[in-house]
């Protein structure tokens, strides 16, 4: 049995609404990688006061952080797309000649598995100095199958590589790769016969995500994918409703997902049927920055009908190139008027329960996990209000602690 106690901390456990769950001057108890106990310093129960303590220096610690929705095996960059939108050019044209999604695809196609966990690496080295300890990686940039199964078991491959942990999420429905041009049916016909089992007898998909926009994949397409998931016992996720209403809310609903992604056009009537399904709402202002959207989720019916909100990167090269979970936390708050409170549960309980985790990790709360981080911050709004710092100290993963990993070390990959 191996047990320890960090004092001389204050912890922000995301296990009460109101306060967030801040509690300065707390102590937090490990046995055999999991929380075992956690309260103020002062109600200690002697039984703890015997183990050996670690002492945190006067940080904060926070759940581990959570990216619940990221693309981030992929090869190349779209920098030149992003300039070309700047002159004028949109998103559905670029991707309409041949660009966007494909351009990717063709990249990640062509680039060797070595190479392509070299590029993913420094990305995941970046969300880990800031104390994530857990991503969701999907596929989606193969659209085959040797390519999906790559993205998928370079996805394994990255969690063991760095120690963290991974959720892989096939997204074969991601776009119509160039062989199957005006034929997505039958494109589809590949997803789920071929590529759905094989991925599922392998282990190497989690969930099953769906790209439901008009240029992307119609309610039959999608619920073609989403009821062979089910078959197969895979829970499903859905990008819904990003750049237009779609009904992609309710659809995702129906199939009961773990999360309904985007949702700036979300209706009143696609929010109840989230709130219905326990569907969590992931929020993604990386996306809505890039791409210059004008509107925002419907917060207000979200937070009325009580709908969980999550907050993650979309890490990807088209719409939102970025690294930094951190940088979105502020963004959530300044672009889309979450408070902190709801901004930090978006990232770590939340966060998990679009995941299914949340029994296992989110919260600092007896039972789960002993995945956390520590923090050199002064209240946990410091997290969220300022722009492109890094306060990160280190992590503890499953009750190991490790200092700050640095962003630009190479000897992981
Ligand atoms: N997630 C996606 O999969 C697409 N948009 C989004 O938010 C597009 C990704 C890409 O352009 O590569
Ligand atoms: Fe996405």
């Amino acid at each position: 049995m191996k047990q320890s106690v960090w004092l001389n901390a204050h912890l922000y456990t995301c296990a009460t609404e109101e306060t967030g769950g801040a509690l300065r001057d707390g102590a937090l108890a490990v046995r055999d990688g999991r929380i075992a106990w956690v309260g103020p310093r002062a109600a200690l129960p002697e039984a703890w006061r015997k183990v050996e303590t670690i002492d945190a220096n006067g940080a904060w610690i926070t759940p581990g952080l959570i990216d619940c929705h990221t693309h981030l095996v992929y090869a190349g960059n779209r920098a030149d797309e992003f300039a070309a939108r700047l002159e004028g050019a949109s998103y559905a044209a670029i991707a309409a000649q041949g660009g966007g999604i494909m351009a990717t695809v063709r990249a990640t196609r062509a680039t060797a598995e070595a190479a392509l966990l070299a590029q993913s690496g420094k990305r995941l080295a970046a969300f880990a100095a800031e104390g994530v300890t857990t991503v969701e990686i999907k596929s989606g940039y193969g659209l085959d199958t040797p390519g999906e199964i790559k993205m998928l078991g370079l996805a394994r491959l990255l969690g063991e590589r760095f120690a963290l942990r991974v959720r892989a999420t096939f997204l074969g429905a991601h776009a119509v790769p160039p062989e199957y041009a005006g034929r997505p049916d039958d494109y589809l016909t590949l997803v789920v016969e071929e590529m759905l089992p094989r991925i599922a007898a392998l282990g190497l998909a989690d969930a099953v995500d769906a790209y439901h926009e008009r240029l992307a994949f119609d309610a039959a397409q999608v619920t073609r994918v989403f009821a062979a998931a089910q078959r197969l016992g895979l829970p499903v996720k859905l990008h819904a409703d990003q750049l237009a209403d779609n009904h992609g809310a309710a659809l995702a609903a129906r199939f009961r997902a773990l999360s309904a992604d985007h949702l700036e056009y979300t209706s009143e009537a696609g929010i109840a049927a989230l709130a219905t399904a326990g569907t969590v709402a992931v929020l993604l202002p990386g996306a809505f920055y890039s791409l210059r959207e004008q509107r925002a989720p419907p917060l207000a019916a979200l937070r009325r009908a009580g709908v969980p909100m999550a907050v993650a990167s979309d890490c990807n090269p088209g719409t939102s190139p970025t690294h930094s979970l951190l940088l979105m936390l502020n963004m959530a708050c300044v672009l889309f008027g979450l408070t902190p409170r709801e901004a930090l549960w978006g990232v770590t309980r939340n966060a998990a329960r679009a995941l299914g985790l949340h029994d296992q990790i989110g919260s600092l709360e007896v039972g789960k996990v002993a995945d956390f981080a520590l923090w050199d911050i002064s209240s946990p709004n410091e997290l969220v209000y300022a722009l492109g710092a890094n306060p990160c100290l280190g992590v503890v993963f499953g009750g190991q602690p490790r200092p700050r990993p640095d962003a630009g070390d190479q000897s992981h990959a």
